[in-house]
């Protein structure tokens, strides 16, 4: 059993994140729950989630007396308005409130700063974590090794695995260190660039690919053009690979870096999560933008 016990509640805990994070605190030793909508289609995950020891909650997030009641059983809550000792809104991402982005992607984020600025404003504890680029998600996005591609276009800075990201974010959901600070998960073993990941991938694979180009001014032409929210991803590739916002800041004096933290937790690095994907290659996901 962990040592500290903390009870964490996954709102949003069947998603493409949340699920490595219900894991992991399972893994650390925390009772987990997790707040899924009586019509979710996740049944099977919810299934493997309650045979690993987690308590399903179903409820939707407008129904106040099932949130509230489960609220206040819990000590720490992820992704949901709440009555915690600790709440992490959903960020895991670019880190918001140091960088400056395409109108699409800026729109997005600053829905999560308001976020930030009304939990800020409630004296509500919070972590707020900046995770940087899901690396599977990213890996899957960019170079496809699913579709056995010859051709690739695009370029990576900051890749941390989605089971790191989930096992740090449980950690730092608990740890007194990262209480009202913002945690950003930036590991030198995960700092890689475009040219860097495609050889090694080519390394790896034994396959050479065709690298096609793609200039910022086409970028910022598709995010003008394309429809609202196609036109989110496309400005996020422009602010993570052209402008490199996962890098291009100093972490504040008060902030803290994840491996900085926990020196002794090892991150997965992009070469290791390449290996991921030559032998068990996680499975690509969209992620919603409305
Ligand atoms: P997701 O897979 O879309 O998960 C959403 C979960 O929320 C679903 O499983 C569903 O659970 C629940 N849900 C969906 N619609 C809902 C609604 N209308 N009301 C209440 N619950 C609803 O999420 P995700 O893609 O993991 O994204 C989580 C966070 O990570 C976001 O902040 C996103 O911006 C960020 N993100 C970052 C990266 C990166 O590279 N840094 C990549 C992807 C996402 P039930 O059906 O069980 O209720
Ligand atoms: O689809 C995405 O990216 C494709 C280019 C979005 C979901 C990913 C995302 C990444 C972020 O930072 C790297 C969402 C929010 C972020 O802050």
């Amino acid at each position: 059993m962990a040592r500290n016990e903390s009870k964490i509640l996954i709102i949003a805990g069947t998603g493409y994140i949340g699920s490595y994070m219900v894991k992991a605190s399972i893994k650390l030793g925390h009772p987990t729950y997790v707040y899924s909508r009586p019509n979710s289609s996740k049944s099977e995950l919810l299934n493997e989630f309650e045979s690993m020891g987690a308590v399903i909650v179903n409820g939707e997030l407008k129904d106040h007396e099932e949130l509230v009641s489960v609220l206040k059983e819990v000590d720490v809550v992820i992704s949901a308005v709440a009555y915690p000792q600790r709440f992490l809104p959903s960020d895991f991402g670019c880190e918001e409130d140091k960088i400056s982005v395409l109108p699409p992607f800026q729109a997005f984020l600053d829905k999560k700063k308001k976020i930030r600025r009304a939990i800020e404003a409630a004296n509500i504890p919070y972590t707020f974590v900046s995770a940087n680029c899901f690396g599977a998600y990213f890996i899957n996005y960019l170079l496809r090794p699913y579709e056995q591609r010859e051709e690739i276009t695009s370029q990576l800075p900051v890749l941390n695995f989605e089971e790191d990201i989930g096992i740090y974010t449980i950690k730092v959901a608990t740890d007194p260190r990262a209480c009202n600070r913002v945690v950003l998960y930036r590991p030198s073993t995960n700092i890689i660039s475009q040219l860097e990941l495609i050889s090694l991938w080519e390394k790896k694979t034994g396959r050479t690919f065709k690298k096609i180009h793609v200039s910022e001014e086409e970028i910022v032409t598709l995010s003008k053009t394309l429809p609202d929210p196609s036109n989110i991803p496309v400005s996020i590739l422009h602010s993570v690979f052209i402008k490199g916002v996962t890098m291009n800041f100093d972490i504040g004096e008060n902030d803290i870096e994840a491996s900085v933290l926990y020196p002794d937790v090892k991150f997965t690095t992009v070469d290791e999560l390449l290996d991921i994907f030559l032998y068990n290659p996680p499975k690509p996901a969209h992620a919603a933008f409305e």
